[in-house]
């Protein structure tokens, strides 16, 4: 079974309640962030981490050993090139001793369980694609969201998916969907995406009170919080390029675990500068929420 490695200070931080906050390393890798904005997109996360209280766990698969929590040296090894991994990847990439496996939401969330840390922090999550229906591409990070005991932050998911269709599928494995302080499924680069969350929270301790309260213990909750007003992107402009990155896509005959970095790679050039402070802003603002939910979650625990 999965039993990761965890940093001394993770593992000290487990086993006394304190809180932690596990990121993923897709987004840091060379299938995210384009160098050397990865580099500061990773030293705002673990910083911003640290700034509310919480211990950073970056998680990876590094030379077949599945990680939570990895030293300031070991750090630059996730800025190079990985394999994506996800959830259903973790136990290949062990068997197959992968140098880098980069995870992905699922398998972070996968690691993030089997650590006992139950806050994670992101910056947009996988979903349905659009066209699902005729390709079945759903994300895996859905299922792993209802299977695991995690409380995952994101600024919710980019609009070249299926977002209405993201929302019911979370609806249906039964994955609560909460608005930090916002009403409106976030849509990465934008603050809403015209769709409503379910439900509306203001801090950290409703956050704890209601992951307390769930009905399927091995079941997690998404909280969605919106990129900071002043780092919004114009709305108008992103469906101009989603819609050209969508069938760029298509045009080359791209398809599964391809897709997401695909498209990815199309919105960053085609915004130019402007897509990547707004990423940063993102993924800290995301990481600062989840150390005040962790420092919660260790409060009604102790
Ligand atoms: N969406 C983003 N940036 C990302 C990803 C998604 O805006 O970096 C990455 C995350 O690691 C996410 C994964 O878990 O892509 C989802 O990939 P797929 O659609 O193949 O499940
Ligand atoms: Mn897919």
């Amino acid at each position: 079974m999965l039993e990761p490695a965890l940093s001394p200070e993770v593992l000290a931080a487990v086993g006394s309640g304190r809180p932690v906050v596990a990121m993923e390393s897709t987004i840091f890798s060379n299938l995210g962030l384009a160098s050397p904005f990865n580099a500061e997109a990773l030293d705002r996360c673990v910083a911003a981490v640290r700034a509310g209280g919480a211990v950073p766990a970056v998680t990876a698969v590094l030379d077949g050993v599945p990680r939570v929590g990895l030293d300031d040296a070991e750090h630059g090894r996730i800025l190079g090139r990985g394999r994506k991994a996800a959830e259903r990847d973790l136990a290949v990439a062990i068997g197959q001793a992968w140098p880098f496996g980069a995870t992905t939401v699922s398998a972070s969330v996968a690691l993030a369980a089997a650590a006992g840390v139950r806050v994670f922090a992101t910056g947009g999550i996988g979903g349905v694609h659009r066209g699902a229906e005729i390709t079945g591409d759903i994300s895996a990070d859905l299922d792993a969201l209802a299977h695991h005991p995690v409380i995952t932050v994101c600024a919710g998911a980019k609009a070249f998916l299926d977002l209405a269709r993201t929302l019911e599928y979370l609806e249906t494995v039964g994955v609560p969907v909460l608005g930090w302080q916002h009403d409106w499924f976030p849509a990465f680069y934008t603050r809403s995406s015209g769709l409503r969350v379910a439900h509306r929270v203001e801090a950290g301790a409703e956050v704890a009170a209601i992951f307390n309260a769930r009905s399927r213990p091995d079941s997690g909750v998404l909280l969605t919080a919106p990129i900071p007003a002043q780092d919004e992107l114009d709305p108008t402009m992103l469906d101009e390029i989603l819609r050209r990155a969508l069938s760029d896509c298509d045009g080359a005959g791209i398809s599964g675990a391809a897709v997401t970095p695909f498209v990815l790679g199309r919105i960053a050039e085609a915004t130019g500068g402007r897509s990547i402070p707004a990423n940063l802003a993102l993924a800290e603002n995301n990481a600062r929420v989840a150390a005040e939910v962790a420092v919660a979650i260790s409060r009604a625990d102790a």
